[in-house]
């Protein structure tokens, strides 16, 4: 349980960069699929059932939705992706908004890419880790809806992802909305990045996951 996540509430909605909100203090942004368990997965971190909206129909949002925990730190839902149905027109839209929101933002200090677990690392995944590589971004791939697979095939497919990725920034953790696995780990994590007090230590090592401000 970590009070700090309780407090965050929705701040504003924003379709371009320029109906974000003053880019000052510290965020942590999620991506992820439509359905791969974002909105469950902010709900679950912030101990709130309709913070994000979860819902059964993919790819309705396609806002930056800002919530804020306190007057320094936001956690910022991005649109979800999933194109299979939408025109080459919504998906360039989405490419320019998240290509020039993960390079320019300032303020951004961390990128949560939820991916269901039994569909890990698919291609607007690698789109979204290649724009965070770049922006030398801290990057945590959550692999949620984790209560769909015995232990052993969630160890097995967190040392797969982990091998694809490579060593570095980059942290891989299994998760789950429902069970609340990895829950405190991640949230450690997270805390760390927006700087927030009293984090709970992670189990696992922290690799390079802070940084100080100002990020570049
Ligand atoms: N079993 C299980 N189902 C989940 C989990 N997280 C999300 N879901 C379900 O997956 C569907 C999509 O979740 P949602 O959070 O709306 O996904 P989003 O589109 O990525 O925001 C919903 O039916 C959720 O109830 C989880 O950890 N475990
Ligand atoms: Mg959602």
């Amino acid at each position: 349980m970590h009070p700090d996540f309780q407090r965050a509430h929705f701040l504003t909605a924003a379709a371009a960069l320029a109906g974000t909100p003053p880019d000052q203090g510290r965020e942590v942004a999620f991506a992820g699929r439509s359905n791969a368990g974002k909105s469950s997965a902010l709900n679950a971190l912030c101990h709130q059932h309709g913070l994000a909206r979860t819902s059964k129909t993919p790819g309705r949002t396609q806002q930056l939705v800002f919530f804020e925990i306190d007057a320094e730190r936001r956690l910022v839902d991005l649109p979800g992706y999933g194109f299979a149905r939408v025109s080459v027109a919504v998906k360039q839209g989405w490419q320019r908004l998240m290509s020039h929101y993960l390079a320019r933002r300032q303020s951004l200090r961390g990128l949560v890419i939820v991916m269901d677990i039994r569909h890990p690392l698919g291609e607007s995944d690698r789109q979204m880790l290649t724009w965070g590589t770049a922006a030398e971004l801290p990057m945590l791939l959550l692999l949620t809806k984790a209560d769909k697979l015995g232990r052993g095939a969630i160890r097995q497919t967190e040392a797969q992802v982990r091998r694809a990725v490579g060593a570095g920034p980059i942290v891989v953790h299994a998760f789950s909305a429902t069970s609340r696995l990895g829950l405190e780990q991640v949230q450690g994590h997270i805390a760390s990045w927006l700087g927030l007090a009293g984090a709970p230590v992670a189990s696992k090592p922290v690799q390079n996951m802070t940084r100080d401000p100002p990020r570049r």
